[in-house]
């Protein structure tokens, strides 16, 4: 192992989200169309040390409603729930990383429910020696939102948001990109109220005085839409790493966000 991981840049942790990756008014419904092009934009950048992250969306979403895993284990017919949920977002999670794989990027997967545990729903301890070593070997690591086991509940939702934002600040990363499927943060929700204004610049404070104004999700989504998305990524702007939300469904976006070129987009920073 000697000489690996000697000049290792700060990794980027890239978020892709569900609604970009998935069609949320189909259950299992996949867009393998921005899968595809998603992994021809990160092949195409060439990062040097990325780590990335993917929700869940129609396919980890409405199972998990269904059977409350959220809210914990509270009767034996969730386990089964729990076993479904997770067992669709490994399936998600293989189409993205066959994806990655078959144009030459050493993508390797990590399961966050083998390895994560939380306390109610926060992560309390996340085992992080392969993870570390996949790093230094210049290996991309894939995590994704999951069914995860919990010290107090039993057995809970951890969304990709919260892992992204986790590793950013264990890893130190220079940044972190938020694939969305709109083009930032809005004042309002862009897909239903024309006037709603795109904030291009956000310092930590203005990001907490708009903080109570951003909406929940509106298609089905256990984790809590825009308002939670920031509440996860303010520990990480709060720690000195900037966060960039930029559209994932239009192409180049992702590609521009990670060779670090101008791009719309919402940048939060510290100060
Ligand atoms: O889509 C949640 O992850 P997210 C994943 O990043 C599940 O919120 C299993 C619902």
């Amino acid at each position: 192992m000697r000489g690996l991981g000697l000049s290792q840049p700060r990794p980027a942790v890239l978020k892709i989200g569900g609604s970009v990756i998935t069609d949320k008014t189909k259950e299992l419904g996949v867009r393998m169309d921005a899968i595809s092009r998603l992994a021809d934009e990160i092949r195409d950048a060439n990062p040097k040390n990325l780590i990335i992250v993917h929700g869940g969306g129609s396919f980890g979403h409405p199972i998990a409603q269904k059977h409350a895993i959220k809210d914990g284990f509270k009767e034996e017919s969730q386990i089964i729930g729990f076993a479904e949920t997770h067992h669709v977002m490994t399936v998600l999670n293989g189409l993205f990383m066959d994806a990655l794989i078959w144009r030459g990027l050493p993508a390797v997967s990590i399961t966050p429910s083998s390895c994560i545990m939380t306390k109610n729903g926060r992560i309390m301890c996340f085992e992080d020696s392969p993870l570390k070593q996949l790093m230094k070997m210049g290996f991309i690591p894939v995590l994704y939102g999951d069914a995860v086991f919990d010290t107090e509940l039993g057995f809970t939702i951890l969304s990709g948001d919260q892992i992204a934002s986790f590793l950013a600040v264990r890893f130190n990363a220079e940044n972190i990109l938020i694939g969305v499927d709109v083009d930032g943060l809005y004042d309002a929700d862009p897909k239903t109220d024309d006037n709603a204004k795109m904030f291009e610049h956000l310092t930590l404070e203005e990001l907490r005085k708009i903080q109570g104004r951003l909406g929940g999700s509106n298609a089905c989504d256990v984790t809590g839409g825009m308002a939670n998305k920031v509440a996860e990524l303010i520990p990480a702007v709060e720690h000195g790493i900037p966060v960039l939300i930029v559209n994932a469904s239009k192409p180049g976006y992702v590609y521009k966000a990670l060779k670090g070129e101008k791009v719309k987009g919402t940048l939060i920073e510290k100060e």
